[in-house]
């Protein structure tokens, strides 16, 4: 039976007793269990495939803005009439670096600024980080997970090994319009003729 403390306590002084020989082995079993889950933390973060691990720089919010405007002054994509690209109701630039070239995405309430596009198995290098507050970075459905700081550059390299449109999320809590902050990703292969259909998907190769 259970005790309340409207009861006479069943024994005094119960504290003192001597540890019985059962509850030594407790002991001795989940102390054991906790230094084997202490390495083994230090063994998963390199056999786990782990989130990515990369750089943070500290950076001023204006200084890095100014660098993905400049990005997108440069390589945003036209369509086949010559006008540039972009997508949704705020008009979000589409913009492709060249292949190596530095990516950047300065999230700010509620939006991506930025779709990037990218080339199949070839390396770029992200740099993402914030205009205003705390947010998140989900790429789906690869596990890419990373918070984005304001005054923060995290540098990522990131090499895409599969076609297609991904999409990102914002999954930090970063105000009223939260909800509504996605992106999106493009990954393309030239070389075999899968690329942008300008409606907001990707066409060819069979796919
Ligand atoms: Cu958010």
């Amino acid at each position: 039976m259970s005790y309340t403390s409207l009861q006479p306590i069943p024994q005094r002084h119960w504290w003192r007793l001597r540890v019985g020989p059962d509850e030594k082995i407790w002991i001795t079993a989940a102390y054991a269990w906790c230094l084997v889950m202490l390495v083994w933390m230090v063994g998963w973060f390199f056999l786990g495939n782990q989130n990515q691990v990369g750089n943070a720089y500290r950076v001023t919010i204006d200084g890095f803005t100014a660098k993905m405007d400049q990005m997108v002054e440069k390589y945003q994509l036209k369509d086949a009439s010559g006008s540039l690209m972009s997508e949704g109701d705020n008009d979000i630039p589409v913009v492709q670096v060249p292949v190596g070239g530095n990516v950047f995405i300065a999230a700010r309430q509620f939006e991506f600024p930025v779709i990037p596009v990218l080339e199949l198995g070839k390396t770029y290098v992200f740099h993402l980080s914030s205009q205003d507050v705390d947010h998140g970075f989900s790429l789906l459905p690869i596990n890419v997970n990373l918070q984005l700081l304001p005054g923060y550059d995290y540098v990522l390299r990131f090499t895409p090994n599969k076609t297609g449109v991904y999409r990102l999320t914002c999954n930090e809590y970063c105000g009223l319009g939260h909800h509504t902050m996605t992106g999106k990703l493009y990954v393309i292969d030239t070389a075999n003729k899968i690329v942008l259909d300008g409606k907001g998907g990707i066409t060819g190769g069979g796919a």
